[in-house]
C-alpha cells in the first residue's frame, strides 16, 4: 500500500488527525491494535478546553456535543473539610469549560470516519514505524495473519505511551523527564444524577473528585493507594470514602448506586522530547503524560493534532515552515500544561511524605487562592486553556 501519512494509532490522537487531513484531501491510512469496541470501552477524560470544543467544532465534529455537552464556567475545590472555593473561569478570564466524555467524542470520530470512508485498520499487530530518517519511510504490520506494509510520506505517531513509535526514537536522540506519584485515582461510573458543579476536594484523608458525564451519568474519582486493587474498593467502601472526604451539603445531594465501571489510574507526568524525528511526527500520549488533576490530556492531544495536521496540509501546499517548528511549538504548550498539571497535583493531593510544613503551605495556597483575584485568574486562565500559537506566531 502506498499513502501520504500512515497514522499509528486510532486514539483522539489519531482520529481527530486523520479527521483534519480527510477534509483537507491528504490521503491517510490509520493503523490500531485494538478492537473498535475495546477502545470504545475506554473511560478516561470528561472536562474540554474551549480550544478544543472551537476545534472540534471547525471540523464537523461538534453537533452532538453541541447538544449533550454540560457547559460550565466554575472550579470548585472543598477544603477545610465544610468549605467551597468557587472559582468563575468566565468572570476570571472570559472562558468556559465543557463537560463531554472522551467515549462520547471517540464514538464521533469513528462516525465521521464511517461516512467519509477513511481507511482504518484495527487489530494490526506488530506496527512498526521503518526508515523515519530517509524520504521513504514506510510501516509494517500485521493484519488477519499477514505481513502488510505501507510506503508513505510521513508517520504520524499517535499511539499514546504504550505505543511502539516514541521507542522508534533513539535512545542518543531521545531526551525523557518524568514523575511520578506515589498514588493513584479509583474511578467510578454509576448511572445517577451527577452533582451540578465539578468539585475537588482537598482532605485529610485524600483528594477526592466529583464529575459528570450526562443528566444520567456521574464519574467520581477518590485517591487511593497504588498497592489498591479494584476488589479491594466494594461500592460501599468506595461511596463511604468519597463521602468523608467531601462537604456534607454537597454529600447529602449524591444519589448513590451501582458501579457500572471502577478503574484505577496511576498519576504520571512525562515528556519525551523531541516530538519529531526525522519524517516521524509524535502527538497526544505517545509524547506526553499528565496526571488528570487538570484535565489536560485530551486537550493536549487535541492541540498537537491542530499543530500537526497544519503541517502536513501546508507541506503538500508547499510550506514546511509548521512541519519545522512542529516539534518546539507543540513542547511550548505541553510543558506548560505539564506545570500547571503538576501545580494542581501537588495543591489537592495527600502525598504519603508529606510534613506538617507542607501540609500548612499547602493550606495557605489555598487560602491565598480563595482571597486573591490575580491567583484565581492565574489559575483559570490555565484551567481554559492557554492559547495556541497562531499562524503568524510560527
Ligand atoms: P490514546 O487514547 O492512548 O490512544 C492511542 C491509541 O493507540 C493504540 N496503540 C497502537 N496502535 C497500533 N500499534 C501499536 N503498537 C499501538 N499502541 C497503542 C491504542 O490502542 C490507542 O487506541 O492516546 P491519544 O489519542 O494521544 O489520547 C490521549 C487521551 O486518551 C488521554 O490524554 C486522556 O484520556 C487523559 N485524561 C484526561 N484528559 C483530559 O483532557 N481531560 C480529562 O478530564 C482527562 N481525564 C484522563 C482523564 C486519563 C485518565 N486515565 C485513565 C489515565 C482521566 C483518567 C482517569
Ligand atoms: C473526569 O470527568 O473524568 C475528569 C474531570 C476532571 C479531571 C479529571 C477527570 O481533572
Amino acid at each position: 500500500m502506498r499513502t501520504q501519512v500512515a497514522i499509528i494509532g486510532a486514539g483522539p490522537a489519531g482520529m481527530l488527525l486523520s479527521r483534519i487531513l480527510g477534509r483537507a484531501g491528504v490521503e491517510h491510512i490509520v493503523l490500531e491494535r485494538q478492537t473498535r469496541d475495546h477502545v470504545l470501552g475506554r473511560i478516561r477524560a470528561g472536562v474540554l478546553e474551549w480550544g478544543t470544543v472551537e476545534t472540534l467544532r471547525d471540523h464537523g465534529l461538534g453537533a452532538r456535543m453541541d447538544r449533550e455537552g454540560h457547559v460550565h464556567e466554575t472550579i470548585n475545590i472543598a477544603w477545610r473539610g465544610q468549605e467551597l472555593l468557587s472559582v468563575d473561569t468566565h468572570d476570571r478570564v472570559g472562558k468556559r469549560m465543557m463537560a463531554y466524555g472522551q467515549t462520547n467524542i471517540q464514538e464521533d470520530l469513528y462516525e465521521a470516519a464511517d461516512a467519509s470512508g477513511a481507511e482504518i485498520f484495527f487489530e494490526a499487530s506488530d506496527v512498526q514505524p521503518n526508515g523515519v530518517t530517509t524520504d521513504s519511510p514506510w510501516v509494517s504490520f500485521t493484519h488477519g495473519g499477514v505481513g502488510q506494509r505501507i510506503d508513505c510520506d510521513f508517520v504520524a505517531g499517535c499511539d499514546g505511551f504504550h505505543g511502539a513509535s516514541r521507542l522508534t526514537i533513539p535512545e542518543s536522540v531521545r531526551r525523557e523527564y518524568e514523575k511520578v506519584c506515589p498514588f493513584g485515582w479509583l474511578g467510578i461510573l454509576s448511572e445517577t444524577p451527577p452533582l451540578p458543579i465539578l468539585m475537588y476536594a482537598n482532605h485529610e484523608r485524600g483528594f477526592a473528585l466529583c464529575s459528570m458525564r450526562n443528566p444520567m451519568l456521574s464519574r467520581y474519582y477518590v485517591q487511593c493507594s497504588m498497592e489498591d486493587t479494584v476488589d479491594d474498593w466494594s461500592d460501599d467502601r468506595f461511596w463511604n470514602e468519597l463521602f468523608a472526604r467531601i462537604p456534607n451539603e454537597q454529600a447529602d445531594q449524591i444519589q448513590t448506586g451501582p458501579s457500572i465501571e471502577k478503574s484505577i489510574a496511576p498519576l504520571r507526568s512525562f515528556v519525551s522530547e523531541p516530538m519529531r524525528y526525522g519524517n516521524l511526527f509524535l502527538a497526544g500520549d505517545a509524547a506526553h503524560i499528565v496526571p488528570p488533576t487538570g484535565a489536560k490530556g485530551l486537550n493536549l492531544a487535541v492541540s498537537d493534532v491542530r499543530y500537526l495536521s497544519r503541517a502536513f496540509v501546508s507541506h503538500y501546499q508547499g510550506d514546511d515552515r509548521y512541519l519545522e517548528s512542529y516539534s518546539e511549538m507543540a513542547l511550548r504548550r505541553v510543558w506548560g500544561a505539564m506545570r500547571f498539571s503538576w501545580w494542581l497535583t501537588l495543591l489537592l493531593h495527600r502525598f504519603p511524605d508529606q510534613t506538617d510544613f507542607d501540609q500548612r503551605a499547602q493550606e495557605q495556597e489555598i487560602s491565598y487562592l480563595a482571597g486573591s483575584e490575580a491567583a484565581q485568574i492565574a489559575m483559570s486562565e490555565q484551567y481554559v486553556g492557554l492559547p495556541y500559537e497562531d499562524q503568524e506566531d510560527a
